[in-house]
């Protein structure tokens, strides 16, 4: 038994043969730079890399000494094997150049290398997210090159750094998770298929920004909190961990909704997350997994990015609540969640806009 176990490796050179081998060869370097993120996260406070690196990304929030580690190890770890054209990374404002002296070849890979960093000071678990794109020839990638929608990944991941580390993954034939065996340094598959169940009676969403939601968003999350005596009937529970990955990885396992929807406490900043390197990869795992990814008012992976950072809204999970709050977001779009109200007292009316 011990030997007969399925391997991310032994998956992955599977699930790639022929057409996308190459990707396979990728995909075992990500491995390598996650198994090298997980040894450093791991330390803890006994890496000596806790704090900030006193400068600011491209996103401008602080960049902490173990982002800028972490992107480093995807960089090495995956630069040299010549499936590349192209990086891009939450870390750097600009794509990353495959060096002259390595080969080059036709996949980008784009990630955040360490998402829900404010939790690493604090022994809470994060993670890496991973997205692959193709494109049709070789050579440099340039920026336009990443600004693809969502449904061309070929394949999209992401790593937790949790009492266990595990990788879950997505070449388009479902979603699986491995968990990290310590001993022998291996990803076993201990997940395979995971499928998200329909129906949920968890959300995710980090209430203090309730004033600033949109009234669709205030609409759905409301109900959730009137439990029992509102119109759902049911109580719901909720959770906030501030880690994307833990999140997503807690809908995996057992069903839920994540939502960072739209607010308007930055008109510059139409949503939280980025759509290439959190939203995408999330979005299609979790589709792949049975549920829904949406921004409030479509679907994720439809989105056609026009710049490499760009953020959007995310409503993500079992796929009854998404559409819920679809059909609030469309009733809200339309007027259909308004009352009547005559023009006589129209200037009097309860509703604004
Ligand atoms: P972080 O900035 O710590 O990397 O990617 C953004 C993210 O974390 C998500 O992982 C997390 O869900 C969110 O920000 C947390 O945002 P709040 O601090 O607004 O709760």
């Amino acid at each position: 038994m011990l030997f007969g176990r399925t391997t991310l490796s032994k998956f992955v050179i599977e699930q790639t043969r022929g057409q996308h081998s190459e990707m396979g060869a990728l995909l075992i370097d990500v491995a390598a730079a996650v198994k090298s993120i997980s040894a450093l996260v791991g330390k803890g406070a006994l890496s000596g890399v806790a704090g900030s690196a006193a400068a600011i990304n491209v996103q401008g929030e602080e960049q902490k000494k173990i982002d800028v580690l972490a992107n480093e190890a995807f960089l090495r770890h995956c630069e040299w094997g010549g499936q590349l054209a192209g990086m891009a990374s939450e870390e750097l404002e600009e794509p990353f150049r495959i060096p002259d002296d390595y080969p080059r070849g036709r996949y980008l890979l784009v990630f955040d290398p360490l998402d829900g960093s404010s939790n690493s000071d604090v022994n809470v678990s994060v993670g890496s997210i991973f997205s692959i794109l193709a494109r049709s020839t070789a050579g440099a990638a340039q920026k336009p090159d990443f600004l693809r929608p969502g449904h061309e990944q070929l394949a999209a991941g992401y790593a937790i750094y949790g009492p266990a580390t595990m990788l879950v993954l997505t070449v388009g034939t479902g979603t699986h998770g491995f968990t990290l065996d310590r001993e022998s340094g291996n990803f076993i598959l201990t997940h395979p298929a995971i499928r998200i169940p329909a129906a949920t009676r968890e959300f995710a969403i980090n209430t203090s920004n309730e004033r600033f939601w949109e009234p669709p968003v205030q609409r759905y999350v409301g109900e959730c909190k009137a439990g029992s005596s509102g119109i759902r009937g049911v109580d719901f529970n909720m959770r906030w961990i501030a880690s994307m990955v833990a999140e997503v990885h807690r809908i995996l396992m057992r069903g839920g909704i994540f939502m960072y929807p739209r607010d308007n406490k930055d008109p510059a900043k139409p949503g939280r997350l980025r759509l290439l390197y959190e939203a995408n990869p999330m979005a299609m795992l979790v589709e792949q997994a049975g549920g829904a990814a949406s921004t409030g008012r479509g679907r994720i992976l439809d989105v056609v990015p026009d710049a490499l950072h760009q953020r959007l809204p995310v409503i993500l999970g079992s796929r009854e609540e998404v559409e819920r709050l679809e059909r609030y977001h469309h009733e809200y779009d339309t007027g259909a969640d308004r009352p009547f109200v005559s023009p006589l007292f129209a200037e009097r009316s309860l509703f604004r806009d």
